[in-house]
């Protein structure tokens, strides 16, 4: 395989981050100390860490909705994300934000966002940006297979590859938007990705829970952005455990579907035995996903001794402050 596996052991460990990390959200969600809707990520691990250890903090992210680990792994205090998901006063956005707006520009983060396809609007402007500044930056925007039959997804491939703009559309296609199966909601002739090429945009379609088909796949993208190339898409295949949120019960799915994938098509499950064929130890393995646990229980337990913002906090960034002039009245 060829694997650098001090690179790919970083990633075994961000995996199991983000799969620790979601499943103590869904714990405290349960709990009611998490307010608002929450969605996870079980079973998509490796469509976010491969993506994300190509990507460098001065790339834009736009995540969407179900992107916790895409918000754990852009650079931030890691901590502050999980804070910011308890809505906690030492949250990234001071527990303004919560698990659907989880932003930080500082490395990229350009904030998460629910509208689906709202990104792919948005994404344009930094692509663009980059370009126009002659910057070798490139933007990644994550949707998912329900967000393909939004219209401003087929405005923003339109100008994405007139403008030849630095701008991945990274597909997460999990094969369902809430409870709706891929195939009832679109017509597709074989891959969602197909309606790129009608765009002139060029889509790879790759197993997203191979997370060294998810890395090469994306390293392509990237690089083609960086070289002027223009926009690509990449379409990850793969599937949520879960329901579309946490408490869905998932009824509309069959079990013996949940159970094959989470026996057959695990990511992490995947990496861990590549690196094992590698000759990487038991041992060396293990620590990794006892470190991994005992980093999100620090996370939780700060998250939760954590204050919740002041009573005076809820009108901050609304307003413009007034200039200090305007204050003394003059
Ligand atoms: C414009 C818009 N329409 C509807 C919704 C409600 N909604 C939230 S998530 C979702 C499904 C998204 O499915 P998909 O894009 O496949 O992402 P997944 O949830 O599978 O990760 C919908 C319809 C929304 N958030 N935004
Ligand atoms: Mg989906």
């Amino acid at each position: 395989m060829g694997l650098d596996i001090k690179k790919f052991k970083q990633m075994y460990y961000d995996m199991n981050l983000i799969r620790r990390f979601e499943e103590k959200v869904d714990e405290h969600s349960k709990k009611g100390n998490i307010p608002g809707f929450i969605h996870l990520s079980i079973g998509q691990e490796a469509a976010q860490t491969g993506v994300m250890h190509v990507l460098t903090e001065s790339d834009y992210k736009f995540p969407d909705h179900r992107s916790h680990g895409v918000c754990l792994l852009a650079g931030s205090p890691k901590k502050k994300v999980m804070a910011e998901i308890f809505a906690k006063k030492t949250g990234l956005c001071e527990g303004k934000g919560g698990s659907m707006h989880i932003a930080d520009v500082e490395v990229g983060n350009m904030g998460n966002n629910a509208i689906e396809g709202s990104i792919t609007a948005t994404g344009l402007g930094t692509a663009y940006a980059s370009k126009y500044r002659g910057e070798d930056n490139v933007t990644a925007v994550f949707m998912g297979d329900g967000t393909c039959g939004r219209g401003e997804l087929h405005e923003s491939m339109n100008m994405a590859a007139s403008l030849k703009v630095p701008l991945i559309y990274v597909l997460v296609n999990n094969g369902y938007a809430i409870s709706t199966k891929a195939e009832e909601a679109h017509s597709f002739p074989e891959n969602l990705s197909d309606r790129a090429a009608g765009y002139d945009i060029p889509a790879e379609v790759v197993d997203g829970n191979d997370i060294e088909e998810v890395y090469n796949a994306m390293n392509r993208a990237v690089e083609r952005a960086r070289n002027g190339q223009g926009p690509s898409m990449v379409e990850l295949l793969t599937y949520r455990w879960q329901g579309h949120f946490s408490g869905d019960p998932a009824s509309y799915r069959p079990k013996d579907e949940v159970q094959k994938w989470k026996e057959e098509k695990c990511p992490i499950k995947n990496l861990r035995e590549k690196l094992e064929d590698e000759g990487v130890s038991f041992k060396e393995l293990d620590k990794l996903e006892e470190d991994a646990l005992k980093e999100v229980e620090d996370m939780v337990e700060f998250a939760l001794e954590s204050p919740e913002p002041e009573l005076e906090d809820a009108v901050k960034y609304i307003y413009a402050e007034p200039y200090e002039s305007m204050k003394e009245g003059k």
